[in-house]
C-alpha cells in the first residue's frame, strides 16, 4: 500500500490569552493538519505544529515520501532524516533544547500517525489495537489551568473570564471540572511571584481535596527557590514539573524535595535519558508524541520508562482533535501511563478540523474512539475554514514573548526568573 499524494494545510483557531514563563498566548494558534492518501483510495491523518520553520520541513518531506509503502516507516524516517538537515527550533522555548534528533522525530512523528491511520483502517481495526491493544477504554486527561486574562486587549472577554490570582484559578478550575468532570488539575505557573503561585496550588488543595494536583512553572526557577516551592508544597503535589532549567539543576532539586519531579523541558529527546537517570533529575516523564518521533517510539519510550522506574504522563500544546486521537489510542496502549495527561482541548472551546461525534469527554475522560484507524474524519469545511484563519491571522510562527511584549515591553523571559 503506497503513498500517493500527501496534502498539507496549515490552519489557525482561535486562542484565550493564556499565560505562561514565555508571555501570552496570542489570538489565533497554528497548527498543521497533513491527510496522507495511498494507492488504494485510503487516507490517513496526522497533526502537527504550525511554525513556518516546521511547516516548510513538513511540505518538503512530504513531497519525498510519495511512493513509499505506509508499513515501511523505517524508510520514510530515513528520508526525512535526510532531508531534515539543521536544527528546527521554536520561538516560545517551552519545550525544551531544539536536537537535530528532535527536529526529525517531530517532522516524522506527523507521517507516522497518518500511517497508523491507514494501517488501521485497512485491518479494520483501531490505532490503540497496531500499538499492542487496549489497557484502559477511556484516557483520563486533567484540567489544564492557566493564569489568564478576561480577553485580548481591544477584544470582549471571552467566556472563560480572567484568572489572574488564586481565587481566579479556584473558579477557573470549578468551570472546567463541572464541565468536563477532570480528577486531576494541573496549574501552568511561572506567571508570578513562586509565593503566588503557592497559594493558588494551596486554595486548589483546599477547594478540592484529594484531586492530584501539579504545577507547571516552565523553568523558571533556581534551584533554592524550586526547593522552597517543593518544601511548602510538600504533602499537597502530587508532582512538581520543570521548576528548573537543565538535568543538573533538576537533579539537584530532585534530592531536596520530597516529590518527583516531571518533565517535558529537559528529558526531550533519546538522549536525554542516560544522564537524566543517571543523575536522578526526574520521577515522571511527560511523553509527546509530536516530538518523541510518533506513536510506536513513543510506546518504546514509555516501555523504557518502565524499566527504569520512571513514571509517566502526557504533554500536550494547543492542539485539535487529531492530536487528541492519536495521544487518546496512545495512552490507551500504555499499560505505565501512571497519571492523567494534559490536554489543552478545553481551551479550543468546540473548535476543530474533525467531525463531532468521534471524541468526547465523560468524567474528565475521553472514551478510545469507536472507528478503524484514529476513529476520527475531517470535517473539510471546517478545514477550509480553519486555512481561511490561517492565511487571514498574519501569524506565521508563535511568539507569546512578542505578544506580551506589546502590551508590557519591559517583559522578559530570563530564565531561571525568581
Ligand atoms: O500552552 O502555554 C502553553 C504551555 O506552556 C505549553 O506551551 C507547554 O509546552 O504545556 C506545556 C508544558 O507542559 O510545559
Ligand atoms: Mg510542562
Amino acid at each position: 500500500m503506497k503513498i500517493s499524494e500527501i496534502r498539507v494545510t496549515p490552519v489557525a483557531f482561535r486562542d484565550p490569552p493564556l499565560l505562561n514563563a514565555a508571555g501570552v498566548h496570542e489570538p489565533w494558534a497554528l497548527r498543521t493538519i497533513v491527510e496522507v492518501i495511498t494507492d488504494e483510495g485510503l487516507s490517513g491523518l496526522g497533526e502537527t505544529y504550525g511554525d513556518l520553520d516546521h511547516l516548510q520541513k513538513v511540505r518538503q518531506c512530504a513531497q519525498a515520501l510519495v511512493g513509499v509503502d505506509v508499513h515501511h516507516t523505517n524508510e520514510i524516517y530515513r528520508r526525512i532524516d535526510t532531508l531534515v538537515g539543521d536544527v528546527v527550533s521554536d520561538l516560545h522555548g517551552l519545550t525544551g533544547v531544539a536536537t537535530k534528533e528532535k527536529s526529525v522525530d517531530r517532522v516524522f512523528a506527523t507521517f507516522e500517525v497518518a500511517c497508523l491511520d491507514i494501517r488501521g483502517k485497512a485491518a479494520g481495526v483501531p490505532v490503540v489495537d497496531l500499538l499492542g491493544g487496549r489497557v484502559r477504554d477511556a484516557v483520563p486527561y486533567s484540567a489544564y489551568l492557566f493564569y489568564k486574562w478576561a480577553g485580548h486587549p481591544g477584544e470582549p472577554d471571552d467566556r472563560f473570564g480572567a484568572a489572574l490570582d488564586p481565587e481566579g484559578i479556584v473558579e477557573q478550575a470549578r468551570f472546567l471540572i463541572d464541565r468536563y468532570g477532570f480528577q486531576s488539575i494541573k496549574l501552568k505557573g511561572g506567571v508570578y511571584e513562586p509565593a503566588q503561585e503557592v497559594a493558588a496550588i494551596r486554595a486548589l488543595a483546599e477547594a478540592f481535596p484529594g484531586v492530584p494536583l501539579r504545577l507547571d512553572p516552565n523553568a523558571s526557577w533556581t534551584v533554592e527557590t524550586s526547593i522552597w516551592v517543593g518544601k511548602e508544597l510538600d504533602g499537597i503535589l502530587q508532582y512538581l514539573e520543570d521548576p528548573a532549567v537543565d538535568i543538573p539543576s533538576m537533579a539537584a532539586v530532585a534530592a531536596n524535595v520530597p516529590m518527583k519531579l516531571a518533565t517535558n523541558m529537559c528529558v526531550v529527546t533519546p538522549a536525554h535519558l542516560p544522564p537524566a537517570l543517571e543523575q536522578g533529575a526526574i520521577g515522571v516523564l511527560l511523553l509527546d508524541h509530536h516530538y518523541w518521533g510518533g506513536l510506536t517510539r513513543s510506546a518504546q519510550v514509555a516501555a523504557l520508562c518502565g524499566t527504569f522506574g520512571l513514571e509517566l504522563s502526557m504533554h500536550s500544546n494547543s492542539h485539535l482533535g487529531i492530536s487528541l486521537a492519536a495521544m487518546t489510542h496512545l495512552a490507551a496502549a500504555t499499560p505505565n501511563l501512571t497519571h492523567a495527561c494534559d490536554t489543552h482541548t478545553p481551551w479550543q472551546d468546540g473548535q476543530d478540523v474533525v467531525a463531532p461525534g468521534a471524541l468526547r469527554f465523560a468524567d474528565g475522560a475521553v472514551p478510545v474512539p469507536d472507528g478503524p484507524g484514529l476513529g476520527v474524519e475531517l470535517d473539510r469545511d471546517a478545514l477550509a475554514r480553519m486555512h481561511e484563519q490561517y492565511l487571514a491571522c498574519g501569524i506565521t510562527s508563535r511568539d507569546d514573548t512578542g505578544y506580551m511584549q506589546r502590551f508590557e515591553p519591559a517583559f522578559s523571559t530570563r530564565r531561571p526568573r525568581w
